[in-house]
């Protein structure tokens, strides 16, 4: 039977990984701050990128780059609704909203959006209980603390279990207040609490993560990991190793792999499968 990952009125194949568009309506990502942050060119970005070949995209209206303030849920909520209504008008793919707040959830879903991306997993019960009364996707994502001082000395025994356990009883914590299985995706969190080893380990042994039975994401696009090994400080010039560790991912479990660089990424993975043996 194939393996789908339910997102309201759409069932994702998985059976080769799926590649997120990353649409930032913020003034200050790391890695592409300012370049959407009007929402006409926010969504400009995202049919482009569904033009492309992205298979979701992911709409965020705060930035969650190390050290960065909390934005207010009505700010944010400023930014992400437009986008969503415009990107959904014309959804020929499902749209994520990304966001730790209820409230900006919630109205991006009564908007058009089919999943809920939540960087700091589901913490908030009231988040839990918008996925629980909805039928969207939702991707549990693993975070150290929070994005003013998750980078402060990361310290795990073991990253890849300490995660693994930590995401899989998210999920069933999720299910067990009714958002079903077939609804759920994990993500490791690259960068989110990690040092570069961390990051690396997290890669390396990703069939570990793979293994837990649910759909997996990865984000590792223009971050800083990949600055370390390049000695690139510009996130905008980190195309090569975003690509490198897509193919990686893609290749060692990876269902969804979320990227600025969809043209480049769905092209990489095009070829890639045509080496597999797949249809390309
Ligand atoms: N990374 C960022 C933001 N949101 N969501 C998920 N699920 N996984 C990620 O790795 C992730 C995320 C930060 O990167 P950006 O500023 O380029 O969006």
């Amino acid at each position: 039977m194939e393996r789908v990952w339910h997102c309201g009125r759409f069932e994702l194949p998985l059976s080769s990984a799926l590649v997120m568009g990353i649409v930032n309506v913020t003034p200050d990502s790391f890695s592409d701050g300012g370049e959407s942050f009007e929402p006409r060119s926010a969504v400009e970005r995202g049919l482009k990128m569904v033009a492309d070949g992205a298979a979701i995209i992911d709409v965020g209206g705060e930035s969650t780059r190390p050290g960065s303030d909390e934005v207010s849920p009505a700010a944010e909520l400023a930014r992400v609704q437009p986008v969503v209504a415009a990107l959904a008008h014309d959804a020929r793919v499902p749209f994520s909203v990304d966001t730790r707040h209820a409230s900006v959830a919630r109205a991006a879903l009564e908007a058009g959006a089919s999943i809920v991306n939540d960087v700091s997993g589901f913490r908030d019960p009231e988040m839990v209980r918008v996925a629980a009364e909805s039928d969207a996707g939702v991707i549990i994502m693993h975070m150290l603390g929070e994005p003013k001082t998750m980078q402060a000395e990361p310290s795990y025994t073991d990253v890849v279990d300490e995660v693994g356990a930590y995401l899989l009883g998210r999920a069933r914590e999720l299910e067990a207040e009714g958002v079903e299985r077939e609804r759920i995706c994990l993500d490791p969190g690259i960068g989110f609490g990690k040092t570069l080893e961390h990051n690396l380990a997290l890669l390396r042994r990703l069939p570990e993560l793979a293994a837990l039975g649910y759909p997996v994401l990865v984000g590792a696009s223009r971050k800083s990991l990949i600055g370390a090994i390049l000695g690139e400080p510009d996130p905008r010039r980190r195309l090569e190793g975003s690509l490198a560790i897509a193919a990686w991912a893609a290749s060692h479990g990876a269902d969804v792999v979320r990227v600025h660089d969809v043209n480049e990424t769905v092209r990489l993975l095009r070829t890639w499968r045509a080496i597999e043996g797949e249809s390309a």
